[in-house]
């Protein structure tokens, strides 16, 4: 994992209009996304919208970014799952598709014990050759810095997406777990502090629509310039808060649409932006 470092977008799913999966787009937005700098693809995340999709649906976006991808930059492919079965499975295909490391949340929803999440880890790890990021995410259930310690010493597990509230302990995660220890920092609205505590990268959802912002604040904080570093995530976050509430998934695929890269639409429940005059309202809105 330590060769993975810089900005990365959680890549988004496009669908069409009746929510199939859009390969056309997919590529599209690859081709996109590595054109404008970006170091690296996050794929079949939270913002890939995974657990929308079937097993088979997951392997065949995989497939797709890997192929378009043809190794200009590294993949990560999120594998997470509720069951050890199915991550294996979708580990495994990761390796053989050409993906350069796996990511996964904890098992979630029944609310499995830490011995369990531990033996999780441990089982996909062993049944590949690739390293593990886990993720540290509220959505699925916040590690703690004792568990975090515990994941660190499972062969194969280099690093931790880092999507928890507060950041001090990504400094203690460094120090005392160590300073190989790979770590990226997932909130896009506390990128800059991220990376100032000690993050070796960033993952997030809005690396898809201004991953220009971060590759510049990115390159701040390397620098030490934290004044201009500041700036940055001031514009970053003006588009994270005005987008936040408003059917963020949806609307980061409408903006990338805007550049030139559509994004198509989310799988329902998620809202979408149907028509010309719901996106120009958006877009007023946001100008305001
Ligand atoms: C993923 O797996 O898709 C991610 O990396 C998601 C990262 C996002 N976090 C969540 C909880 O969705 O990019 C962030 C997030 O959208 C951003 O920080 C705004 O809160």
């Amino acid at each position: 994992l330590s060769k993975i470092t810089g900005v990365l977008p959680a890549l988004v799913t496009p669908f069409d209009e009746n929510e199939n999966f859009d390969e056309g787009r997919m590529r599209a937005i690859v081709d996109f996304l590595i054109g404008r700098g970006v170091d690296g693809l996050y794929v079949t995340g939270s913002t890939g919208e995974a657990f929308m999709m079937s097993p088979e649906e997951r392997k065949r976006v995989l497939e797709v970014v890997t192929d378009e991808v043809k190794g200009r930059v590294p993949v990560i492919a999120h594998i997470g799952a509720i069951s050890t079965h199915l991550s294996i499975d979708l580990a495994r295909h990761a390796e053989k598709v050409g993906a350069d490391a796996l990511s996964s949340v904890p098992p979630f929803y029944w609310g499995f014990s830490q011995d369990q999440v531990v033996s999780y880890y441990t089982d996909i790890t062993a049944s590949t050759g690739l390293p593990m990021c886990a993720y540290n995410v509220p959505l699925a259930g916040l590690f703690g810095f004792d568990m975090i310690k515990r994941l660190a010493e499972i062969p194969g597990v280099e690093g931790i997406k880092y999507t928890a509230p507060t950041h001090h302990d990504i400094m203690r995660v460094k120090a005392e777990i160590g300073s190989d220890f790979v770590i990226y920092s997932g909130a896009d609205e506390m990128a800059m502090s991220g990376l100032a505590f000690g993050a070796d990268g960033i993952i997030g959802s809005f690396y898809n629509t201004i991953p220009e912002i971060y590759l510049a604040l990115y390159a701040a904080v390397k620098a030490g310039d934290m004044a201009e570093a500041k700036a940055l995530q001031e514009v970053g976050n003006a588009v994270i808060f005005f987008t936040l509430p408003r059917n963020p998934i949806a609307a980061i695929k409408r903006s990338m649409a805007w550049q030139g890269a559509d994004a198509g639409y989310c799988r329902k429940p998620f809202g979408n932006f149907y028509s010309a005059a719901e996106e120009e309202s958006l877009k007023a809105e946001f100008r305001a």
